[in-house]
């Protein structure tokens, strides 16, 4: 286990985030989405590190990360790679273990998250101490673009069910751009048992039900730039 390096309660030592990038088949987004995020928490000055874990992705991600990584530094860069896919749920628990921030975001590789929301994250969380700020394409200014009407009724769906069901008190189940205290992460991961798509929605309602604090931030969705979805009709 990583040592971390603040504190996310009492705030003494400086703040550092951890971003979890899991890939499979990302090696035509990877630069872009690292080349933002290095450029937005750049300018913002905040500490960072970008744990890339890549899948044994056929295409060769994890080559292009290898460069990345040389042009951008160890200390910023950390490969975390598994030999197969093995999902998308374990990819985090092995990013977590990883991990030296006191906060932890998750987001996708494939450029539909755009970096530029993560400070909008951060500020929030700091504004209202939160311990998770979730990203939501349901509220204010936050959409989805370039989703057909069937993906959008699936995710809708999939909200407005748990939304009745389980009244989890958050807009945006199914989404997975995130930030979240680390400590907090750990425990709902513990505690997580479903794998794969529904694996967002269970840390979001479960973070309800042991009492943490949820705050959001509209985003705008953008489809993946380049490959292919794994989401099935199923
Ligand atoms: N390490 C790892 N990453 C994965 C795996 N499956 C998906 N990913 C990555 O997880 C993120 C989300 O997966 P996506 O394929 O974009 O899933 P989605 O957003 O539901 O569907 P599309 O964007 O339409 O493909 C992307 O960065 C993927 O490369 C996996 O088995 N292992
Ligand atoms: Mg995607």
């Amino acid at each position: 286990m990583a040592s971390r390096r603040g504190n996310a309660k009492t705030g003494e030592q400086a703040d550092k985030y951890s971003v979890l990038l899991p890939t499979y088949n990302e090696r035509e987004n990877l630069p872009l989405i690292v080349w933002l995020l290095v450029k937005y928490f750049g300018e913002s000055g905040y500490n960072y590190e970008i744990i890339v874990i890549d899948d044994g992705s056929p295409d060769g991600t994890l080559q292009i990360a290898e460069q990345l990584q040389k042009i951008y530094g160890a200390d910023k860069i950390l490969l975390r790679p598994r030999a197969k896919k093995l999902g998308l749920g374990t990819a985090y628990i092995h990013g977590i273990k990883h991990a030296s921030g006191n906060f932890i975001i998750s987001m996708d590789a494939d450029l539909s998250h755009h970096p530029k929301f993560i400070l909008q994250f951060i500020e929030k969380q700091k504004v209202g101490g939160y311990d998770l700020v979730s990203g939501t394409r349901y509220r204010g200014d936050g959409g989805v673009y370039g989703w057909d009407l069937r993906r959008k009724l699936i995710s809708q769906g999939a909200n407005f069910i748990t939304q009745v069901l389980l009244r989890p008190g958050a807009s945006d189940l199914t989404g997975s751009f995130r930030l979240y205290k680390t400590e907090v992460l750990e425990k709902l991961v513990e505690q997580c048992v479903s794998k794969g798509y529904v694996f967002q929605m269970e840390m979001i309602v479960r973070a309800r039900q042991l009492g943490y604090t949820v705050g959001e931030v509209p985003i705008s969705f953008v489809d993946r730039v380049y490959g292919e979805s794994k989401l099935g009709g199923n």
